[in-house]
């Protein structure tokens, strides 16, 4: 009966064990984990489009080989994620339906444009930065294939932040017009990048719930703090400065106190208001329209194959 299944679940949960795909789990642990990790790959694969951008004018061979590189990373992300999702029982079809049609969120950060070189640095930076801080501790969600998926993928992008890192300094320790730039982008990344942990914790709807479940292991406000206390010494590094007069050294808390976040722009970005959502997601139809002669090839081949498997 489903009162022993639910049992045998939540000790499950109390004890650190994984759930794993073919377990019992409640309905709406399942929708959550289909949301969440949907929109995490979402996100992958719509966060290729600012960095992409780019490619064609990296200004060295080798900036253009890294960056290739990271937003092929990107893709294969999506793809581990969709993978995972699928272990729940919905299709990968499916989920793109949902993100075409716009039943399905991706993160807020995606809809900022890339004006710069430098963008490209703070996106690797500050972006990737936030990106681990939120996904080392999925490592250890209760879910066995999203906690497995966030293992690679944590190590890929602490790559990905690095060369961020490197990317910006290289330009902060450049001509007087190459630091601008980089200063630049950091005072357009850091708002939205403070974002992408999440609604305020008084205004998160699902924390509790997910915290119980241990999909989330920390909230949106512990995470980001965590955030401003690791970039406030690397911006010092970089020789950049961090846009928030606000920003400064709480001894008694032991971190930094910062200024307040713009909400309503946050808001705003998840209603499809943000500066690039309307050409992020025409760009994505059309990469998927335009991909349908693969996907029906790579069917065929496969179906051919299992029948000769079969014979
Ligand atoms: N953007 O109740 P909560 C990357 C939504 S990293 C858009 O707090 P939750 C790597 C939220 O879905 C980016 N929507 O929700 C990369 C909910 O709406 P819903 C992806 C947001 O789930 C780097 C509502 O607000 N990472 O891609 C955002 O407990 C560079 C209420 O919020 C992940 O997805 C936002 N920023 O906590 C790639 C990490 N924040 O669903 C390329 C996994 C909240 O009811 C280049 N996800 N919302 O319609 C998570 O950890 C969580 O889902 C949070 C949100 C923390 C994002």
């Amino acid at each position: 009966d489903t009162t022993a299944y639910q049992r045998a679940f939540d000790a499950a949960v109390a004890a650190d064990d994984r759930i794993e795909p073919r377990d019992w789990m409640p309905d709406a642990y399942r929708a959550t984990l289909v949301r969440q990790i949907a929109q995490h790959a979402h996100s992958e694969i719509i966060g290729m489009q600012p960095e992409a951008n780019w490619i064609t004018r990296a200004p060295s061979l080798r900036r253009k080989a890294i960056l290739m590189a990271k937003v092929q990373d990107e893709a294969g992300h999506g793809l581990y994620l969709y993978s995972a999702a699928e272990t729940l029982g919905v299709s990968r079809d499916e989920l793109l339906d949902k993100l075409h049609s716009g039943r399905q969120k991706y993160s807020s950060i995606f809809n900022y444009p890339t004006l710069t070189w430098a963008d490209v640095g703070a996106i690797g930076w500050l972006v990737d930065g936030a990106a681990i801080t939120n996904q080392v501790p999925l490592c250890r969600c209760s879910y066995g294939p999203y906690a497995r998926a966030m293992v690679r993928i944590c190590k890929e992008e602490s790559f990905h932040q690095r060369q961020g890192y490197e990317l910006l300094l290289a330009l902060s320790r450049g001509t007087p017009e190459q630091h601008a730039m980089a200063q630049d982008a950091v005072d357009r990344w850091w708002w939205p990048s403070l974002m992408m942990f999440g609604p305020p914790d008084d205004a998160s709807q699902h924390s509790a719930q997910s915290m119980a479940w241990k999909i989330k292991r920390h909230s949106n406000d512990e995470l980001r703090q965590r955030f401003v206390d690791i970039c406030v010494p690397q911006a010092e590094s970089l020789g950049l400065t961090l846009p928030d007069p606000d920003l400064k050294w709480n001894e008694e808390r032991g971190h930094h106190d910062f200024g307040p976040i713009d909400w309503t722009e946050f808001w705003d970005v998840l209603k499809g208001n943000g500066p690039c959502n309307e050409q992020r997601i025409t760009q994505r139809r059309r990469a998927h329209d335009e991909g349908a002669w693969v996907r029906e090839a790579a069917a065929a081949h496969a179906a051919k194959h299992h029948g000769e498997a079969r014979h």
